[in-house]
């Protein structure tokens, strides 16, 4: 039983299928809001990290570095680098006060975090203002004395006073109640050190030398010479109109301004210089990496893929400390927008070279893995690219929002 949950407007266990889409429990008015933060057990300090200040923005990422989510065997551990974090909690429009962090009272030193920043939802056919709220975070030591309900708590009273009322957010645990299960798949790049760091499971008839045979890339992305290059400043318009028309094909996705479309795609690009075949060779702290394909004759943009650079600590490896692993992101092509009798065909075709090609840059970029999710389109392209089945699962869950579950990933057509 939850004891923390079972208060909280969730869907909870049992209830049933909603019979229409809606909030749980209503927005108050802002003097109806909780004025003080929540009591913290004494020894301990609420503190707001400013993350545009570099020593700050450190604390935060050795927090996280050291406690933050680990798989099944702890053999890996999330290391966000200071650079994502810099990226994903400050989007346009984000609040100083949703960085909130427990410190020690006598030595201020950082033992919990959690974090929430702004985000326009489309659930179903309902557009509403949210949070996206991540990083919660306790400190190893201090496990298991409901510290995380307070966190929460707070966040959502800060949420409260800024007017937000709905969140959004991802745990591998299971909690009440996932509006979406996806699972993560992984396009094993790299053999020879994702099996030395026990990653890859080597099946019994197998040589590491075979294996690598069998998972090798292709040096050369396919579409170079169909105008694939690097997204640029340029290219928002275009890309911003391409994304918001693919995402009519699901039900619960973020509605982007072009702003915040900049912000996702081309901010957090690290440093250095960008040349021509900068598609393989990332920039020192790069996070996003977004291309697109840019019609040689029209010069249209017909498609645009992306993924991030999310590296883990290994665990148990005198060899090696870290699996560079990047994640696929968003992607779109206007094939979905064609009409005609074989559209899933063609459409999985298509995504097949295009993400068959973010598989090529990931693994020149010297990825070790590309991770994707069981959503959006990739039940099209995931086996066929050779991504295999891993054992995490992410589930999604909406704060104060009750919808019907959510397909994660749209069906390939005649398999169950
Ligand atoms: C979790 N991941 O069920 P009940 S994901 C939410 N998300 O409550 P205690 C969680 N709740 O069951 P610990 C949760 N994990 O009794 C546990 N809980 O009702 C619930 N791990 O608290 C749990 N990061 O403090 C239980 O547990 C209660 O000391 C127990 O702390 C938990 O960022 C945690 O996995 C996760 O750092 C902080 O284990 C700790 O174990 C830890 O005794 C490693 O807590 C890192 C880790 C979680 C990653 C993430 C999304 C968080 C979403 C939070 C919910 C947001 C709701 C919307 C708020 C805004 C609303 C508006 C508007
Ligand atoms: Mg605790």
């Amino acid at each position: 039983d939850h004891k923390f949950w079972s208060e909280q407007p969730v869907p909870q266990p049992g209830e049933g299928a909603p019979l229409g889409d809606g909030y749980i429990e209503p927005s108050k008015p802002p003097e109806e809001v909780r004025q003080d933060p929540y009591p913290l057990p004494k020894d301990f300090e609420w503190s707001t990290p400013d993350i545009s200040d570099s020593a700050q923005l450190r604390e935060v990422y050795e927090l996280l570095s050291a406690n933050y989510v680990e798989d099944d065997n702890a053999s890996f551990r999330f290391q966000y680098s200071a650079e994502f974090l810099r990226w994903a909690l400050m989007p346009p429009g984000y609040h100083r006060d949703w960085h909130i962090g427990v410190r020690v009272a006598s030595n201020k030193k950082l033992v919990a975090f959690i974090s929430a920043v702004p985000i326009t939802l489309r659930v179903r056919d309902h557009v509403f203002r949210a949070s996206e709220v991540n990083f919660l975070c306790v400190h190893k030591k201090l496990r298991s004395k409901r510290l995380a309900p307070v966190l929460i708590k707070e966040v959502t009273r800060q949420c409260h006073l800024k007017g937000i009322f709905q969140a959004l957010y991802t745990a591998g645990v299971l909690l009440p109640t996932p509006v979406s299960t996806t699972r993560y798949y992984h396009r094993c790049m790299n053999i020879p050190k994702l099996v030395s760091v026990k990653f890859f499971p080597i099946p019994s008839n197998m040589t590491v030398a075979r294996l690598a045979r069998l998972y090798k890339v292709p040096d050369r992305p396919y579409l170079l010479d169909s105008g694939l290059r690097e997204m640029e400043e340029k290219d928002i318009p275009q890309v911003a109109e391409l994304f918001s028309r693919y995402m009519r094909r699901f039900g619960m996705v973020p509605v982007y301004t072009l702003e915040e479309m900049r912000h996702q795609f081309l901010s957090g690009l690290g440093e250095g210089p960008r040349d021509k075949n900068s598609w393989k060779s990332p920039r020192e702290g790069q996070v996003i990496f977004s291309y697109v394909i840019e019609d040689p004759q029209t010069h249209k943009i017909t498609d645009f893929f992306s993924f991030y650079s999310l590296p883990s600590t290994v665990m148990s490896s005198d060899k090696y400390n870290l699996l560079n692993a990047a994640y696929l992101y968003y992607y779109a092509t206007d094939v979905a927008f064609q009409d005609g009798v074989e559209e899933d065909d063609r459409l999985k075709k298509r995504l097949e070279e295009l993400l068959g090609d973010a598989v090529i840059i990931a693994n020149a970029c010297n990825f070790d893995v590309l991770n994707g999710l069981t959503l959006m389109d990739n039940a099209l392209f995931l086996e066929d690219l050779k991504f295999g089945t891993g054992d995490g699962v992410l589930n999604y869950y909406l704060y104060n929002w009750r919808t019907a579950p959510l397909a994660g990933m749209r069906p390939i057509d005649g398999v169950p």
